[in-house]
């Protein structure tokens, strides 16, 4: 198949577009890099050191003779986005590409416009370049479980149906987020399953837990393509997090009591979930959902689990309650449905202790490149305005997010010229 991986730059898009062109698929990568350009704004790095995307594909395609396309744009930008779609043909879009940390959407209020105008317009860009110029094409949009939230009932996967006053209907489950970003997942969903209705596209929203490990097969053949693994307190996931303040011997940073419950699941399930979607097309005007999960646990289980691995390697591991920065419940019943991948065949990798064991070591490894001052969360829900320090590279990506606030439109204007030459870039390589 022709798949079209945006974000490809990213966590879970590099390790999908590696894996996806293992299994023969003639893959895109479509990117503009501002993930690598928010970890100048915030002071971090990934705790691995990751290689230039162009010098990662070139010793991809030394390795194993397949070449990866690669786009560099924005996809708010509509003409570079509909340029690249003409160019690629795709059978399948992954739209990895969005702002998607929690806390960085919680920083202020740019940073929360940022967030959803990125993410918003950059779906309905997609939508409307998908209706205009590949309509055939299977959109497979990440969402997230965080769009249902913590309701106190079973969470359904995507659909519930409902009695009410005698009558009965199946519409989507209700939508409870928990955040700027996760509300920018529930609007792109709006948009998608609407335009399922009005043009007939076809899309699948994976509704994905929280991701931990680094490691896939692609990923390992060589240290010059190893992906990212995000720890500081932003972009940093909880258990990836965990692994690493074990390492140095800092405590695990519980928020609260630590009952807040979440669907996880192995970077290995990702790339797999994303190939199974891709392979098993929705219909022509189906907007499916799949819950893209494999375990839940606590991040209290979560934190003890890695004290007793840690046990096991020599470490002492200290669990820390600090107040939580979120606005979340911190105990609440959950329990999400989760069936219909493995009805498709995924066959989960759970997380056993070997896997937290080589998780372990990831961050032992790199220990010397952990910085213990990314550990204490800062940025809290209950207030308006929270004062990262920016550092370098701060105004570059932050008044990016800026100029966009007036509305894409206007930015779209504003970027012609660029997009034009982007797009260019982008169709030439892809005849190579
Ligand atoms: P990431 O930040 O590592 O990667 C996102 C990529 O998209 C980056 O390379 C970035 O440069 C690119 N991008 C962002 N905005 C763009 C734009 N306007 N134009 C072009 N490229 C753009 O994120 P990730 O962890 O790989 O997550 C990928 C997707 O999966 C996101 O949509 C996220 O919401 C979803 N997701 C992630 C997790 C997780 O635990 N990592 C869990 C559930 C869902
Ligand atoms: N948490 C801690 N301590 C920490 C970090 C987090 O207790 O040091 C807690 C949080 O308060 C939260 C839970 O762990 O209750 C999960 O937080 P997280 O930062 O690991 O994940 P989250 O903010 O939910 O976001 C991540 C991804 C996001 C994706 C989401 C899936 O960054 O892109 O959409 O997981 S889900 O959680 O299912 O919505």
């Amino acid at each position: 198949m022709r798949i079209a991986v945006l974000g490809g730059d990213g966590y879970c898009g590099w390790a999908t577009a590696l894996y996806l062109s293992n299994r023969g698929h003639s893959v895109a990568i479509v990117d503009n890099f501002i993930r690598r350009q928010w970890d100048f704004e915030l002071g971090v790095q990934t705790l691995t050191p990751i290689r230039p995307l162009s010098e990662r594909l070139k010793i991809w395609k030394e390795l194993t003779g397949q070449h990866i396309d690669l786009f560099v744009g924005d996809v708010m930008d509509y003409d570079f986005l509909s340029t690249t779609i003409q160019a690629i043909e795709p059978d399948a879009v992954v739209h990895f590409a969005e702002q998607r940390a929690a806390p960085y959407s919680m920083i202020d209020r740019k940073h929360a416009v940022f967030t959803q105008v990125n993410n918003v317009v950059g779906t309905l860009n997609l939508l409307f370049a998908l209706r205009e110029f590949q309509p055939d094409c299977h959109l497979i949009k990440l969402g997230t479980m965080g769009e249902y939230g913590t309701p106190n009932i079973d969470i359904e996967e995507g659909y519930i149906t409902i009695e009410h006053n005698g009558r009965t209907d199946t519409v989507p489950y209700p939508k409870q987020p928990g955040s700027f970003y996760h509300l920018s997942k529930v609007h792109d969903s709006h948009n998608i399953m609407f335009t399922c209705k009005i043009w007939g596209l076809r899309a699948t929203d994976l509704n994905q837990g929280v991701v931990y490990g680094t490691t896939t097969d692609e990923v390992s053949m060589d240290e010059a393509l190893i992906n990212r693994f995000d720890y500081d307190e932003v972009f940093g996931t909880v258990l990836n997090r965990f692994c690493v303040q074990a390492a140095i011997g800092t405590p695990l940073t519980v928020y609260g009591k630590g009952g807040q419950t979440r669907g996880f699941l192995d970077i290995r399930d990702t790339v797999r979930c994303v190939e199974i979607a891709c392979l098993n097309p929705a219909a022509k005007g189906e907007f499916r959902v799949f819950n893209q999960f494999t375990e839940q646990f606590s991040v209290l289980d979560l934190a003890h689990m890695v004290q007793a691995e840690g046990k096991k390697l020599g470490l002492s591991v200290e669990v820390d309650h600090i107040p939580d920065p979120r606005v979340e419940a911190e105990e609440h019943y959950y329990n999400a449905k989760h069936s219909k991948l493995i009805e498709l065949g995924l066959q989960p990798h759970l997380l056993s202790d070997s896997l937290l064991d080589s998780l372990m070591n990831i961050a032992l490894k790199y220990r010397d490149r952990i910085d213990s001052a990314m550990m204490m969360p800062q940025v809290n829900w209950r207030q308006a305005r929270n004062d990262r320090q920016p550092q370098v590279g701060a105004a570059a990506a932050v008044s990016g997010g800026a100029q966009f606030e007036t509305v894409g439109v206007g930015a779209e204007k504003g970027n012609g010229n660029r997009a034009a030459k982007t797009a260019k870039l982008g169709a030439d390589h892809s005849k190579r």
